[in-house]
């Protein structure tokens, strides 16, 4: 062997040895190592709360002890209110996927979801520990609570029922999953400027981190836009095949806020889509000097989950808005079928995988996207993808009005998404190949029900596309359905007898009593014995026995008292308005300012009540009932009639509050800037709350459910869910009013053919008078209102003035009858149980969905497993039976608690084998 040689082989064992030296532990997979890690549950006693306050605190934030203020205790509680919900939504998750269970996957566009942090801690059932744990840091839980800002990424009842809806889904263990956008900003901040009119400000919401809200940094998927289609013909079936080639791309990321039920250890899921470039930066542009353009993509990609729309009632009608619509359906249908083939499913079993509801028309792509999918990518037949197609989805209807029924041009949806367009007219002809055979009427029929039509341009009726590519779709009250069904959409229900079903809308219990009145909560509770009304509330019927019960109706009058007190310190502090507080009524009206909602009918009344007084000696001031109107809703900013409403109700407001004469009889109050915070101390202080709509106007309302479970009265129309609130707490316990929904368009007809003007009674006359005297401002500003309710008065305004002002006497005369008042008041909430979400939601699974619950059970204690409660291994007692009961556990893929601990144990138990077999 030369000497070169013998040198290279010394080297070559010398590298030998250095590699081998690298590594000093064997490097070996152990699959329960992790799943031992992850085993233990975090602490919940007080103690352990605080040292994982402090630990985010100084880890998460980063603060420190001098910096320890209320907002880091805020951010540092949430964090740790994060980690018990991972915990149980990574449990949850498995679960449901060991059981291939059927869940619901609900797109909306918007979520009104309130605050997080005091829902989260009440169904965690943990208050009482955190107040402990925070008391220590000398903070009450109550201010911390406050701390928290109000994501508003919705407009109004169509978003907030969402948000029920998850409460609900979570709390009675249904597999589940909401999808939605996660804007940049949410809905404006209104506030209102010197001459009382709406202001409107950014709301950026993302300012400060929000704890609750995980992003998924994982979960990437790419959208397309725009582009070509290639057609090619199939080398298996020769058939021909189409391709779309987008020539834009997105990229839709997820971020997770995990939604915690009330009393249980399920945890769901809202997926919220937020829209990313595909290249953040343009280098070759930023090279060159151009750094405007060198960002532009990634401005265009931001934009699409920029903003909220701020409309409620209404369509947008702008192409960001439908790029926002098909970004939330293609990135919720992606995660969809890669959560089904994740569990080695095909995609013929998406039907029996998810059950996807079409909150309103905003997601009505989904339709299309997934028959593209299902043809172009899947390879399906047409026959096979549109049969899944319709198996999957179902739409809910939250509105009639026309204006807000969407339609989209052709020209748009051709531009923007070739291949949909295409899908769309295929799909149309085919339906309407079968609606010729049954049109007797020229092609009449064919016409009115082609989701294509031809008016001021080509648009697609999104609620008729809607319509046949579900298997059911539901309105939102018993009459709006009616509604649907026979006029609206007539044809399709005649055409598809079985698809149409009614599900009443619902409020989730836990937010809008348990959380928002909590004595009102407690009081109930000791009074019925049990709480089990928070689960399943149709146990508030036994409430009836105590309705004339003088003790128990003083309790309750005590706790609305208390409710008020808390408005009125909000109000003073706020508006700096001192207001009267005991004997004096609560009327409060909020919403979205809208035509229909009349809250201008309200502040004509107001208007009439202040000039009654104004009349009235001192003696008979004397007997008035003093009453606070209160009046909160923001009005979109396109919506310039809503906007002068707003101004007209702070002139109004401005005057009667200044006046002397009237002093404290009689309050007109503006609220700026309502949300769900806001609803949640007003709703508790509310003795009766107006829900004045055009008969036949609203769909449901939903704010009407929740003052009737907080014992405040309704003075209201014979329309959405007030019917049935009537009929659920008596009619004689409700203030209704007018005429029915049937009778309007006579009406209307008449204010047409004879004018308005003509009919109106003449106390409304004289106070559009009043108003054109310049009483209340400048005429000019409100000569619209007033021409409008001359002239066609849609709204009909004029018609019901006269009932209306009666029934608000009615009700201020009962006022002064408090035994009545109460009795009212306290029967009110106890034929409320059916208006819980849950009672809704349980509709939705059988009639519509087809899921059920699947709740994670639980272990009381680990002497279940077999053993004491501070097993260890020590001993070395593994007796066979207890390695049996553990595989079995495992086997079986029992709860929560068993899949973390049973893991720990197995690791144990190798550890020792390993260790025997060393020895
Ligand atoms: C609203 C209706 C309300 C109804 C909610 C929830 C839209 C389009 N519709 O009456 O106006 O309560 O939906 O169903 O926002």
């Amino acid at each position: 062997m030369s000497n070169n040689e013998e040198k290279q082989k010394k080297i070559n064992k010398l590298v030998e040895e250095l590699e081998r030296s690298k590594q000093k532990y064997k490097i070996e997979k152990k699959p329960l190592l992790v799943e031992n890690l992850l085993s233990p549950y975090l602490g919940s006693d007080f103690k352990n709360l605080q040292k994982q306050i402090v630990y985010h605190l100084e880890h998460t934030l980063p603060r420190n002890t001098k910096t320890f203020e209320s907002f880091g205790t805020y951010l540092a509680t949430s964090y740790t209110i994060r980690d018990r919900l991972l915990q149980l939504s990574h449990d949850t998750q498995k679960y449901y996927n060991e059981k291939k269970v059927k869940q619901a996957c609900y797109i909306s566009i918007e979520y009104l979801m309130g605050r997080f942090l005091r829902n989260a801690v009440l169904n965690l059932n943990l208050e009482e520990k955190y107040e402990q744990a925070l008391a220590g840091f000398g903070y009450a839980l109550e201010d911390i609570y406050d701390e928290e800002q109000d994501p508003a990424l919705g407009n109004g009842g169509l978003g907030r029922l969402a948000a029920c809806f998850l409460d609900t889904l979570a709390t009675h263990n249904y597999p589940a999953w909401g999808y939605g956008l996660r804007y940049n900003y949410g809905l404006f901040r209104q506030s209102i400027g010197s001459e009382g009119e709406q202001v409107e400000k950014t709301d950026v919401w993302l300012q400060f981190p929000y704890p609750f809200m995980v992003e998924n940094h994982f979960l990437r998927i790419p959208i397309g836009f725009y582009g070509s289609i290639e057609t090619y013909v199939d080398e298996k079936t020769k058939g021909t095949r189409f391709k779309w080639h987008p020539s834009e791309y997105v990229i839709a990321q997820a971020n997770d806020i995990l939604i915690p039920g009330y009393g249980t250890d399920n945890t769901n899921t809202l997926r919220l889509w937020s829209c990313r470039p595909i290249e953040e930066l343009d280098f070759d542009k930023f090279s060159l000097g151009d750094f405007k353009g060198a960002s532009e993509k990634r401005l265009d990609a931001e934009n699409i989950t920029n903003v909220l729309y701020p409309n409620d009632n209404e369509v947008a009608g702008k192409e960001l808005r439908f790029k926002q619509q098909y970004f939330l359906v293609a990135a919720t249908l992606h995660d969809i079928i890669r959560r089904l083939k994740e569990q080695k499913r095909t995609i013929y079993e998406l039907p029996d995988f998810a059950a996807v509801q079409l909150n309103d028309t905003h997601p009505t792509l989904a339709i299309p996207e997934l028959l593209r999918i299902l043809l172009d990518e899947e390879m399906l037949t047409w026959d096979e993808a549109w049969d899944i197609t319709q198996r999957t989805f179902s739409y809910t209807n939250h509105t009639i009005l026309p204006e807000a029924l969407e339609r989209w041009p052709v020209k748009l949806i051709s531009h923007l998404l070739p291949r949909h367009m295409q899908l769309i007219e295929a799909i149309n002809w085919k339906f309407l190949e079968k609606i010729r055979k049954i049109d007797k009427n020229n092609g009449e029929l064919t016409k009115k029900m082609s989701l294509i039509e031809n008016s001021w341009d080509t648009l697609v009726r999104m609620a008729w596309l809607a319509i046949v590519g579900s298997h059911k779709v539901n309105g939102v009250s018993g009459i709006h359905t009616n509604i649907l069904k026979n006029i609206v959409f007539q044809d399709f229900h005649s055409f598809y007898p079985n698809k149409f079903v009614n599900v009443t809308n619902g409020v989730t219990p836990r937010r809008w009593l348990h959380a928002c009145n909590p004595q009102l909560s407690e009081l109930i509770t000791s009074t019925l014995k049990s709480n089990d009304w928070i689960y399943d509330l149709s146990h508030l019927s036994k409430l009836r026995e105590y309705a004339g019960n003088e003790d128990f109706q003083l309790k309750w009058a005590a706790i609305k008292l208390f409710n008020k007190k808390k408005l009125q310190k909000y109000v003073k502090k706020e508006l700096n308005i001192e207001i009267g507080c005991k004997d004096v009524i609560y009327d409060i009206q909020i919403k979205r300012i809208h035509e229909y909602k009349r809250q201008l009918m309200n502040v004509l009344a107001s208007i009439h009540f202040y000039f009654q007084i104004k009349k009235m000696n001192e003696e008979e001031k004397k007997k008035v009932q003093r009453r606070v109107s209160f009046i909160a809703g923001k009005a979109a900013p396109g919506y310039l009639v809503a906007k002068k409403i707003i101004k007209l109700i702070n002139h109004v407001s401005k005057v009667i509050n200044n006046d002397p004469e009237i002093g404290d009889l009689f309050k007109v109050i503006y609220l700026p800037n309502y949300s769900v915070t806001l609803a949640e101390l007003l709703i508790p202080a509310t003795d009766v709350s107006e829900h004045i709509s055009t008969p036949g106007c609203e769909a449901s309302g939903t704010s009407n459910m929740k003052f009737v479970l907080n014992g405040g009265l309704i003075l209201g129309t014979l329309d959405g869910a007030n019917l049935e609130i009537m009929e659920n707490s008596g009619e004689e316990n409700v203030f209704a009013f007018g005429i029915t929904s049937k009778e309007v368009p006579e009406v209307k007809q008449r204010n047409i053919e004879q004018g308005a003007w003509n009919l109106m009674p003449e106390e409304l006359q004289e106070i559009l008078g009043i108003i054109e005297e310049g009483k209340f401002g400048e005429v000019d500003e409100f000569r619209g209102l007033l021409e409008e309710l001359k002239g066609v008065d849609r709204y009909i305004t004029g018609h019901d003035f006269i009932p209306y002002i009666k029934e608000l006497d009615n009700v201020m005369s009962t006022y002064q009858n408090p035994q009545k008042w109460w009795k009212m008041s306290i029967l009110g909430c106890a034929g409320s149980g059916w208006l819980s979400s849950d009672r809704t939601i349980k509709e939705y699974a059988e009639k519509i969905w087809g899921i059920k619950p699947c709740p994670l059970p639980k272990i009381e204690s680990e002497k279940e497993l077999g053993f004491g409660s501070s097993f260890t291994l020590k001993e070395k007692q593994i007796d066979q039976k207890k390695v049996n009961i553990i595989k079995k556990l495992i086997k079986d893929q029992k709860t929560t608690e068993r899949f973390r601990r049973v893991y720990s144990i197995m690791y144990q138990i190798e550890e020792e084998n390993e260790k025997d077999e060393k020895n």
